[in-house]
């Protein structure tokens, strides 16, 4: 099945980074925040974030931010979102730089996103989703800020979009997808809710996620990709059922979606590689316990040692 080319996917990465006009980086330019989580969280767990100069990265991201509202966006001069201010607290918890943020601010900008239900809107146009339920609490959790929010009836938000199935949709009574399930078990996880999910119930409809070609899809009939060895993986290690699928299988579907040439890993073997897949492809890998990979927090979606640092060295 060949190996890991943590080498290559470090050189891939780093040059995404600086080929700023090339193809991909011109599409992901609208969420350069983001990708810069996915890019950096990657270097990180194959234990290279010495690859890139952290002062840099910081003055970029107090860029983006958005001076009325605290929040921040994908890119200098971008609309704020909770997506892109996660993205933010994530990679400066990574660079082990949140000293540079004003929490109060940042925060403040979160929780005023909460809605009367205990959902979460998205920005200040509204969409709500349980995507940005997750979004808001893993921040406000990371800036050790939960207090600013209902967390009560946050949960029992996230309780009312379950499904007959055990999984979870993006509002109530919506359709179970892997990724939102990973949503709603993480907010869960980091609220100490965990005892909402119905373990056996979901872990079977999580391991059914297993295609023959060993690789996960993210809903019944679909296609399998590697992004959903985050989504999906991760979901299963929270609820303790991740012996539930065939962990070899697995790797070796993503080791084979690997670009062994020029680094860099796609959603399906033979497609082209970008930096999302990159790092759901190594995510995985870390949490299949690959040896030299650093492990990774399954709700959290950082390494285990950032995770560790903010909650526990104060
Ligand atoms: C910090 C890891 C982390 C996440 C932040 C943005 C976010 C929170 C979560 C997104 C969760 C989510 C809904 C993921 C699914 C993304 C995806 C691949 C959607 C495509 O769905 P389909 O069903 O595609 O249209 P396929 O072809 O896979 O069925
Ligand atoms: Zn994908």
């Amino acid at each position: 099945m060949g190996e890991l080319e943590g080498k290559k996917h470090v050189q891939y990465i780093v040059s995404v980074e600086k080929k700023k006009d090339s193809f991909e980086a011109l599409v992901i330019e609208h969420l350069r925040l983001n990708g810069a989580y996915w890019g950096l969280t990657t270097l990180d767990l194959l234990n290279e974030i010495e690859a890139v100069k952290p002062d840099e990265i910081v003055q970029w991201i107090m860029q983006c931010q958005d001076i009325g509202s605290g929040g921040f966006g994908g890119n200098v001069g971008h609309d704020p979102h909770l997506l892109y201010t996660l993205s933010a607290v994530q990679v400066l918890a990574l660079l082990n730089r949140l000293d540079v943020l004003d929490i109060d601010k940042v925060s403040d900008y979160v929780a005023g996103l909460q809605n009367e239900d205990g959902s979460f809107s998205g920005d200040m146009w509204g969409e709500v989703d349980t995507r940005f339920s997750y979004i808001a609490i893993c921040c406000l959790s990371l800036l050790g800020q939960l207090s600013k929010i209902n967390v009560e009836s946050a949960v029992n938000y996230i309780v009312s979009c379950k499904n007959l199935d055990g999984g979870f949709g993006s509002i109530p009574g919506g359709e179970s997808h892997a990724g939102q399930i990973f949503c709603c078990v993480g907010t869960l996880a980091i609220t100490g809710s965990l005892h909402h999910v119905d373990r056996d119930l979901l872990g079977w409809w999580l391991c059914e996620r297993q295609c023959k070609d060993g690789g996960l899809n993210g809903r019944p009939e679909k296609l399998a990709d590697v992004c959903y060895s985050w989504w999906v993986l991760s979901s299963l290690v929270m609820i303790d059922r991740v012996h539930w699928i065939d962990k070899e299988k697995l790797t070796r579907f993503i080791l084979n979606c690997q670009d062994k040439e020029n680094g860099g890993i796609s959603d399906r073997p033979d497609n082209a590689v970008d930096v999302y897949h990159t790092y759901f492809g190594v995510a995985g890998l870390s949490l299949l316990e690959y040896p030299g990979i650093k492990p990774i927090d399954p709700a959290y979606a950082l390494p285990v040692d950032v995770v560790n640092r903010i909650f526990f060295s104060k």
